[in-house]
C-alpha cells in the first residue's frame, strides 16, 4: 500500500471500528477501480491482521432490483471474514453496525478450488459442495448509502454480516434459477424473487466473480462460501425488527434484530 492510499484505508477502518458513517472517498480525491480494489484489499487485510479469518467472498449488484436501487449498472465483489457470520435464528445487535440492511441471497459452499478466465456456471456447480438460502447483512460505511461505484468497491461491497440457512442442498438437486424466495419483515411481505434474478442463474454470478478474480491472478478456494448477490432490493432494519427469508427447498433464515 503506497502512502497516498493510507488515508482512504484509515477512514474506512475507523468507520467500521467507531460505527460512524463517513463521506464518500471520492468527495476528496479521484478513485479509479484498480485503486479502489487496492483499498478494498487493504481494508480486508486490516481485518485479518486484527484476528479475523478470510472465509469467502460476496457478489453485489448482480440483480436488476439491486442495480436499480443503488443506481449502479454492474456487479462488484467483496470478501467475507469469519467474524461476519451469524447463526440463523441468533439475535443480531444493530449497535454493531452503522445503518444495517438485509437482502436474501443464494450462497455456495465450494468443495474445491475454482479459478481461471474461462470458468462457467457449469464449472461452479461442479465445484460446489452445497448451496444455501442466505441473508446478507449490509452496512455501508458511507452516510445514507450514498456512494459511487468505486467508493463501494473500496468499502468491501458494504460487507458486514451473513447468515446461512439450515437446509443446504446438493447443487445438482435443485434448479437454482427457479428457487423462489419470500422476504418478510415483522410478519409483512416485503418482496419476492427467484434465483434467476441474479444474472440469470446464481452460479453464473459466481462464475463472473471467478473470471473477474482471474483477471487479477486470483481465485476462490475450496471451503470458501460465496454469496451470489441480493435477489431483491435491500431492506433497512432496526432494533425490534425480525426478518425472515424463506427459500423454496432451501428452508428459511430468521434474524431477530435487537
Ligand atoms: O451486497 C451487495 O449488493 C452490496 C453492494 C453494494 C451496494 C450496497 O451497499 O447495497
Ligand atoms: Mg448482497
Amino acid at each position: 500500500m503506497t502512502d497516498d492510499l493510507t488515508p482512504f484505508v484509515d477512514t474506512l477502518v475507523a468507520a467500521v471500528r467507531d460505527r460512524r458513517a463517513t463521506s464518500p472517498l471520492t468527495d476528496s480525491r479521484e478513485l479509479d477501480e484498480p485503486t479502489a480494489l487496492r483499498v478494498q484489499d487493504a481494508v480486508v487485510r486490516a481485518r485479518i491482521d486484527a484476528g479475523a479469518t478470510l472465509v469467502g467472498a460476496k457478489l453485489g449488484l448482480t440483480s436488476a432490483a439491486k442495480q436499480r436501487q443503488m443506481k449502479v449498472d454492474r456487479p462488484l465483489y467483496g470478501w467475507l471474514t469469519d467474524d461476519m457470520q451469524v447463526d440463523t435464528g441468533a439475535a443480531v445487535l444493530c449497535e454493531r453496525y452503522i445503518q444495517p440492511r438485509v437482502e436474501p441471497e443464494i450462497a455456495f459452499l465450494l468443495g474445491r478450488d475454482l479459478e481461471g478466465p474461462q470458468v462457467t456456471a457449469a464449472h461452479v456447480l461442479a465445484a460446489t459442495e452445497a448451496v444455501f438460502g442466505a441473508v446478507d447483512i449490509l452496512d455501508s460505511r458511507y452516510a445514507g448509502y450514498a456512494f459511487t461505484f468505486n467508493d463501494v468497491v473500496a468499502d468491501n461491497a458494504s460487507s458486514a454480516g451473513f447468515v446461512l440457512g439450515g437446509t443446504p442442498l446438493d447443487p445438482y438437486g435443485v434448479d437454482l434459477r427457479l428457487t423462489g424466495c419470500v422476504l418478510e419483515k415483522n410478519g409483512e411481505l416485503v418482496s419476492t424473487a427467484a434465483g434467476a434474478a441474479v444474472m440469470g442463474h446464481p452460479a453464473a454470478a459466481v462464475a463472473w466473480l471467478v473470471r473477474a478474480l482471474a483477471a487479477r491472478g486470483r481465485g476462490l478456494a475450496g471451503g470458501q462460501v460465496v454469496m451470489a448477490g441480493g435477489l431483491t432490493e435491500a431492506v433497512a432494519v432496526a432494533p425490534g425488527d425480525t426478518v425472515v427469508a424463506t427459500f423454496d427447498r432451501l428452508g428459511s433464515v430468521e434474524i431477530p434484530f435487537r
